[in-house]
């Protein structure tokens, strides 16, 4: 597997698939998940809609994945991801992995090889950017995958220098 990382708007990203960083309602909201909305049109929604529908009714757990296609995006997916919210009290590094580890076996159930990531809970859910950023990089890089290229999308200059750094750390 290859990990590269970008500066930039994962809504423009040419890949089988985008990850988003959504909420449980899986409805739309801000941040990235406002920006692949905007840019991929109401098909997402739609496909969100009826997976609330059939089988997320109490909303998609944290940590866990889906799939919807990816309307007007250069991409065949979104594969939808809910982030756990920092918590200063309490350890949910483990929720954040599971966000990367379940994106990639949903990746895998639908063949992608190529993949786009955004700092999942770096944002709004304001998880410090240099630990998502550790944690998104280990988790990748030791989960089990037929994924062929793994991309990190990085909105800001400081998630950019975090991934960076982060890769490094694991000799990258
Ligand atoms: N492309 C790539 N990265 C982006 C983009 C973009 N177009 N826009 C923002 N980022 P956030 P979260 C970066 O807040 O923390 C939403 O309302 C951003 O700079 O999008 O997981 C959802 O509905 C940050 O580094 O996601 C949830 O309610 C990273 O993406 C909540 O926010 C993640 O920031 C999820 O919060």
């Amino acid at each position: 597997m290859k990990i590269t990382l970008v500066r930039g708007d994962i809504t423009g990203q040419e890949v089988d698939a985008v990850v988003n960083a959504a909420n449980s309602s899986l409805l739309g909201g801000g941040g990235v998940d406002g920006a692949i909305h905007r840019r991929g049109g109401p098909e997402i929604l739609d496909a969100c809609r009826r997976l609330r529908a059939a089988h997320y009714g109490g909303g998609l757990p944290t940590g866990q994945a889906v799939a919807t296609p990816a309307g007007r995006l250069p991409a065949r997916w979104v594969i939808h991801t809910v982030g756990p919210v920092h918590s200063a009290a309490e350890d949910r590094s483990a929720l954040l992995a599971s966000c990367y580890r379940e994106s990639l076996r949903t990746a895998d159930e639908l063949g992608v090889s190529s993949i786009a990531f955004p700092a999942v809970s770096a944002g709004i859910y304001g998880w410090p950017v240099d630990d998502a950023a550790r944690i998104a990089v280990t988790t990748v890089a030791s989960t089990p995958t037929t994924v062929e290229d793994v991309r990190f999308v990085l909105f800001t200059e400081e998630a950019y220098t975090a991934f960076e750094q982060a890769l490094k750390a694991l000799g990258g």
